[in-house]
């Protein structure tokens, strides 16, 4: 039988289709050099702040899009940068794994990770490593005072914050009796304790303090051994996971008392949790509110159309991915050991900031913003 004019031409079309994408295949000048570059970004993506870690990853995601599309060009190579999320499950231990997972990795930087309690720990891990690593939420001050030349965060610390929360408690809402709380992680204890602190030093007295932890959700008994304290104002150290339901329960019992919490505490989440509660609550948050930061209503508006709703540290995450990016190319090199120099000295305008750092890798002339949730919205005090 004659073969089929189609069937006659199949091998000769083949070679030509062949040899087509053997040319599209020929990479461009610029791509033949192009050189993947990885950053991690460490955060909980499981368990009760997996809503948080999502943010922070998010916020990295979005700097590393943006840098790709700027076609950054270091040591005469394009370079693609790669994000390497983990998870840490906001546990010190996991922390460490995950960090020796990354240095393995041969990661060239960190961004993370969120909570102090595990951002601590795995310092060590990277300082040994050489690699520079950037908290984007971590405000225990220990982080950055260990002597690790590696280690740097993009917000203000605890010492501030705690010292802005005793000054609002003591000065403005007038308290002269405070039952303190806390979740008894870096963060929450080392919080309140600055609190506490620095609100006995303004000559209030601290008449409660408890404990609980970062999974807890009945605050039942704590609050009933507070209530016969009769303070003006309960201050809660931790995360939303507990200050929402912890807000509820003020309310159900009765308590006649301001409720007080930090930035872990201070997230949208909080006023689902809280629900009606979350009315007249106060927190702070490191940094200005994001309608007064440099870029921070086009920031909004690009986030909130890829990730929808800003949980609390997204743009910092974004800033840490920046500012490293930004040192890299200041070095004009990838290598930790050669950035790292460049970034201990940047000037660098931020989405939050113009960011510059201090002896100890923190931030120069962090501020913190106490906030009102009126109507379910986190107003900003003057
Ligand atoms: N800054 C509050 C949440 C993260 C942390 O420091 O643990």
């Amino acid at each position: 039988m004659r073969p089929s004019l189609k069937g006659a031409h199949a091998p000769l079309i083949l070679l030509l289709v062949l040899a087509l994408a053997a040319c599209s295949k020929t990479p461009a000048p610029a791509e033949t050099n192009a050189l993947t570059v990885r950053i991690g970004s460490v955060a909980p993506l499981t368990g009760p702040q997996a809503h948080l870690g999502k943010d922070n990853e998010n916020g990295a995601r979005l700097a590393i899009a943006d840098a790709n599309a700027q076609n950054v060009v270091i040591a005469g190579k394009k370079i693609h940068f790669e994000l390497v999320g983990e998870d840490d499950a906001a546990d010190p231990r996991t922390g460490t794994i995950v960090a020796q997972k990354l240095v393995d990795a041969k990661v060239n930087g960190v961004v993370g990770h969120l909570n102090s309690g595990t951002t601590i720990p795995a310092s060590k891990v990277y300082a040994d490593a050489g690699i520079v690593q950037i908290s984007p939420s971590a405000t225990n001050p220990k982080y950055t005072h260990q002597g690790f030349r590696t280690a740097f965060r993009v917000m203000a610390n605890d010492e501030q914050q705690g010292e802005v929360l005793a000054r609002f408690a003591t000065q403005h809402l007038q308290a002269r009796t405070i039952a303190i709380i806390d979740d008894a992680t870096a963060y929450g204890q080392g919080l309140a304790d600055e609190f506490s602190k620095a609100v006995q030093a303004a000559g209030a007295h601290v008449v409660a303090r408890e404990h609980t932890d970062d999974h807890s959700t009945d605050f039942s008994a704590i609050l009933t051994r507070i209530k016969s304290k009769k303070p003006d104002l309960i201050f809660y150290g931790g995360m939303d996971a507990q200050s929402g339901p912890m807000a509820k329960q003020v309310k159900t019992l009765r308590i006649d008392a301001a409720f007080l919490t930090g930035d872990g505490g201070c997230s949208q989440e909080f006023s689902q949790l809280a629900g009606a509660a979350a009315e007249g609550v106060y927190c702070s948050l490191p940094g200005v509110p994001l309608e007064k930061m440099p870029k921070g209503a086009d920031f909004k508006q690009r986030f909130n159309a890829q990730y929808g709703e800003i949980q609390d540290y997204a743009p910092y995450s974004y800033d840490a991915v920046g500012v490293m990016i930004a040192a890299m190319r200041a070095a004009d090199s990838v290598d930790p050991a050669k950035y790292q120099p460049a970034l201990a000295t940047i000037r660098y305008p931020g989405v939050t900031a113009t960011l510059q750092f201090d002896e100890h890798g923190d931030l120069k002339g962090g501020l913190v913003t106490l906030y009102q949730w009126k109507s379910g919205v986190k107003t900003p005090l003057d």
